[in-house]
């Protein structure tokens, strides 16, 4: 292969991935970021969304280059040369995808693992889901119950899951994760709020008529002022 062709190939290479790269970078694609755990989901995204600006620009670079220089004129209608397997240049393309995808599962399974890690003393926080509300059960309070979900700020919490009637699934963008709620099954949900606010609670799981009305609200506060709150006597 000459110079030029590799100079040319690198040229479109860089284009398409400065391309992808504004794409991915300019507008504002995620909500805003409120808990520990969807900081490490949005450096998952991001590492992702990497590779797959690295492996677009080296496609789209061949794909340009070929259409660019090995077109024919319309009127051939010749056969083209024929063309013969490259070991070499299969065992790369095998290769470093399989690389690509072991380091993808490897960073998804250490952020799993930190994400699912409560540590000893967490707050622990009842999630009832029925057609079409959402409520909040405190047992370290004597048992309080709450139309909004309040959390205090920079504390583990342990969300258990409780479905009354049909499926439900609880989903607060600025935490990102969602766990579903299925009758009879208890799954539970960590998060570590990191942002003082007051976010959305979005059931998404479609259950009924009444669905897309089915939200609540969570409330992050300072510590002190979530202690007042949960001592006070009486649902709120
Ligand atoms: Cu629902």
């Amino acid at each position: 292969m000459r110079r030029g062709s590799i100079v040319q190939l690198i040229v479109i290479g860089v284009l398409a991935g400065a391309i992808a790269s504004a794409v991915a970078l300019i507008p504002d694609w995620l909500p805003s970021s409120a808990s520990r755990e969807a900081g490490r989901i949005d450096f998952v995204f991001w590492f992702v969304t990497g590779i797959c600006i690295f492996v677009f620009s080296i496609v789209t670079a061949v794909i340009v280059y070929a259409v660019w220089k090995f077109r024919v004129k319309p009127d051939d209608d010749s056969d083209g040369p024929p063309i013969h397997g490259h070991t070499g240049l299969e065992i790369v393309w095998t290769a470093i995808p399989a690389l690509l995808v072991t380091a993808i599962a490897i960073v998804s399974a250490i952020v799993l693992a930190k994400d699912d890690a409560a540590g000893a003393n967490p707050l622990r926080v009842n999630v009832y889901a029925q057609q079409f509300f959402w409520s909040y059960g405190y047992p370290g309070y004597r048992n309080k119950l709450s139309s909004v979900l309040r959390l205090p700020v920079n504390r583990s919490v342990v969300l258990t899951m409780h479905a009354r009637d049909v499926i439900h699934s609880f989903w607060v963008p600025e935490f990102r994760q969602k766990q579903d709620l299925v009758p009879g099954i208890h799954a539970t949900l960590h998060i570590t709020p990191d942002k003082v606010g007051t976010y959305p609670v979005i059931c998404t799981e479609l259950c009924g008529f009444g669905h897309g009305l089915m939200r609540s609200r969570v409330v992050v506060m300072d510590s002190t002022a979530f202690e007042k709150w949960a001592e006070k006597k009486g649902t709120s």
